[in-house]
């Protein structure tokens, strides 16, 4: 009785009403969730993220788009297997319940509705994200509960261990929040996915491709760190626009000389962009989040302009292949960088060049990092 003795050390009233029997140990448990913090994709004027943790069942967090969107708790302490969704406007068509930083997919399904419990196995995650995959309006999700197996309980506040976070919970506007750009003109513009398109096999882009802000995605691929998953699509020459780059497969890859225009990556998964093979590429307004190592992987000789991006979250923006030198050389302007682990550019090549011109960027370690070297590095 271990477990027993730990309850009544921690929440001794619960445990001695579980005793008594009077109350199920579903409504026992604590909401972990209380107190937590939130963030998300983005948020309709008046709504904000924090409103799925305040304890009212009335009040809301609602993005500013359909599909593609993500509304997270943060800060959670101790192990959870069970999250209770309030979603006040049956909206949502295809979810997925994701521990934040491992990427592992805790459960998905179809449809939430006012009270939908969703049981998954023992997790212990400080961070848990539901993504809005499909819906058929922008979804209110009134609350997010959390509930675990051990540790939490009340009283526990201690969870706010984290860096300059980017939590958001009242309406600040201004640079509170992560999750949209603040400078006007940066990232990309579609932030409200337009339906749903999935490949059987990587789309090869020769021309103009225009993906009306609709979200692609390809089939049989995960949102795991596994290598070797095939792109969603695979740039050989001309423009690839207008696209919101779905949370499967290996994202974006550059074959040849090429223009990548209004893309949005709700969510990277192994990679954002990669260059495969030598290319001279120009990337405009794009935005992105969560890459959880790379947003940006060169595996050839890249010459690399990037303007009007917003990119939040990665340990590395840019890597050239380690202990490669083919070189590259990659510049970024009018942009703005958050929350990189590492470094915005890692390079082994002593012939490789990076710059950066009027970036702002916040929770940012480095600008360059080499075990090795490179040749230059500005900041303009
Ligand atoms: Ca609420």
């Amino acid at each position: 009785m271990i477990l027993f003795k730990r309850l009544l050390s921690v929440t001794t009233p619960i445990a001695a009403m579980l005793l008594m029997g009077n109350i199920d140990s579903a409504h026992a448990q604590s909401n972990m969730a209380q107190g937590a913090k939130a963030d998300g994709s983005s948020k309709a004027s008046g709504s904000s993220y924090g409103k799925v943790v305040d304890g009212n069942n009335g009040s809301y967090w609602q993005p500013k788009g359909s599909s593609g969107e993500r509304i997270s708790v943060k800060g959670l302490s101790g192990s959870s297997n069970r999250v209770v969704v309030r979603e006040l406007n049956n909206a949502t068509n295809r979810w997925r319940l994701v521990d934040h930083k491992s990427k592992k997919v805790l459960a998905s399904g179809s449809g939430l509705g006012s009270s939908k419990s969703i049981s998954y196995s023992s997790v212990n995650a400080q961070k848990i994200s539901l993504y809005i995959d499909s819906a058929s309006r922008a979804p209110q999700i009134a609350e997010i509960e959390v509930y675990g197996g051990g540790g939490g309980g009340g009283g526990d506040n201690s969870g706010s261990s984290g860096s300059s976070d980017d939590d958001d919970d009242d309406d600040g506007g201004n640079s509170g929040s992560g999750n949209i750009p603040t400078p006007s003109g940066i990232g990309s513009s579609c932030k409200s996915s337009k339906g749903t398109v999935t490949f059987s096999e990587t789309k090869k882009i020769n021309g103009t491709f225009d993906g009306g802000c609709k979200t692609y995605r390809i089939s049989g691929g995960d949102c795991s760190q596994k290598e070797g998953q095939k792109a969603i699509f695979r740039v050989e020459s001309g423009t690839l626009k207008n696209v919101i780059v779905g949370p499967t497969g290996d994202g974006i890859h550059i074959w040849g000389d090429s223009k990548i225009e209004n893309v949005y990556w709700p969510n990277v998964c192994e990679d954002a962009l990669t260059i495969k093979k030598p290319a001279k590429v120009t990337i405009t307004n794009i935005t992105g989040y969560d890459a959880s190592d790379k947003f940006f992987q060169a595996n050839a000789k890249a010459d690399v302009v990037v303007r009007r991006a917003y990119i939040s979250g990665a340990g590395k923006v840019l890597r050239e292949n380690g202990g490669k030198c083919y070189p590259v050389k990659w510049r970024i302007e009018d942009s703005e960088i958050r929350n990189v682990k590492e470094a915005i550019f890692r390079s082994d090549c002593n012939k490789s060049e990076f710059s950066i011109k009027n970036v702002k960027t916040s929770g940012v370690s480095q600008v360059c990092y080499s075990k090795g070297k490179y040749k230059s590095c500005k900041v303009e």
